[in-house]
């Protein structure tokens, strides 16, 4: 039998979901993008897993598309909305919507896609052997994967726009330094950062973070106006779950709060 493409480890309160094609560097094939995509609806379906940690297996955190294959036969012409459709575009949006917060440990190169999907995540940190690079010029191609969105508003045009047209690796530092990633960390100390805060955040009151996300991601193209009646519908949902009144009660009571994320 052939190894997972994704390996799945039951933490308490959340999972880890490691990209494991390393003699690929955990490029994509369409096995992979099924096994993690069934990865992230069952962590879902799961009421006590309240956030999941995304990684690579080996040295890099992942080359986008497995390129192995895209062999052209003379005369076809490839349709790459096809995967874009059916597996990128899918699970960029499933990664943005989740109702839980998603930790992207890069534990190494993240390449094209693979780039883009660690942006995905909530909260990126990066080893400082890591490297971002936008790697579609290359190929002829441009950024997808939401690569396009997330490179302006993370780093302003002009640096996004050397990204993807230069396709030069942008060290882990560099990352940190300019706003696309949370924290660059010495390799040897990722994986512990990365399960200290996806532990931290599974004991958060997810309802919360979950608006969060939705708040934040509206932002980027709602007026101050409209955006003001948003954090009012969502702070209203927000006060009416159970976390709520155990914050509250816990402040007033001088005593750590025990959040349940639940409704
Ligand atoms: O097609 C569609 O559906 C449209 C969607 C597109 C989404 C995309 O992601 S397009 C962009 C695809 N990705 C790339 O263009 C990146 C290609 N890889 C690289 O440029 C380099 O491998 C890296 C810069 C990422 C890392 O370089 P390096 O020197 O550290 O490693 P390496 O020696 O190049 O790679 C190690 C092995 O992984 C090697 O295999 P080998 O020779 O040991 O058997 C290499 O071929 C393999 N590998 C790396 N990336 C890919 C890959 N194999 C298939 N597909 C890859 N993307």
């Amino acid at each position: 039998m052939s190894e997972a493409s994704i390996l799945v480890e039951r933490a308490v309160g959340y999972r880890v979901l490691t990209l494991n094609r390393p003699d690929r560097l955990n490029a994509f094939d369409e096995d992979m993008h099924g096994e993690l995509m069934r990865a992230i609806l069952d962590a879902e379906a799961d009421p006590e897993c309240r956030a999941l940690l995304l990684t690579g297996a080996g040295r890099g955190f992942c080359a986008g598309q497995d390129l192995s294959k895209r062999m052209f036969e003379p005369g076809v012409v490839p349709d790459l909305s096809r995967t874009l459709d059916t597996f990128y575009n899918p699970l960029v949006r499933k990664l943005r919507d989740l109702a839980m917060p998603i930790v992207c440990a890069v534990n190494g190169v993240a390449a094209g896609a693979g780039a883009n999907i660690a942006l995905s995540c909530d909260i990126v940190l990066a080893g400082r052997s890591a490297k971002f690079i936008q790697a579609f010029a290359k190929i002829g191609l441009l950024p997808d994967s939401g690569g396009t969105w997330y490179l302006p508003r993370l780093v302003g045009p002009a640096r996004a726009r050397g990204l993807a047209m230069l396709a030069e690796p942008l060290t882990a530092e560099q990352a940190e330094a300019w706003g696309l990633i949370w924290k660059v960390l010495d390799d040897a100390a990722l994986m512990d950062e990365a399960r200290r805060l996806a532990a931290h955040l599974a004991t958060q009151p997810t309802i919360r973070l979950a608006l969060t996300k939705k708040a934040l991601d509206a932002a980027e193209t709602n007026t101050l106006d409209a955006q003001l009646d948003l954090e009012r519908d969502l702070q209203a949902e927000a006060g009416r779950t159970p976390d709520y009144a155990e914050g509250v009660q816990a402040f007033l009571g001088k005593r750590p709060a025990t959040f349940t994320g639940r409704r």
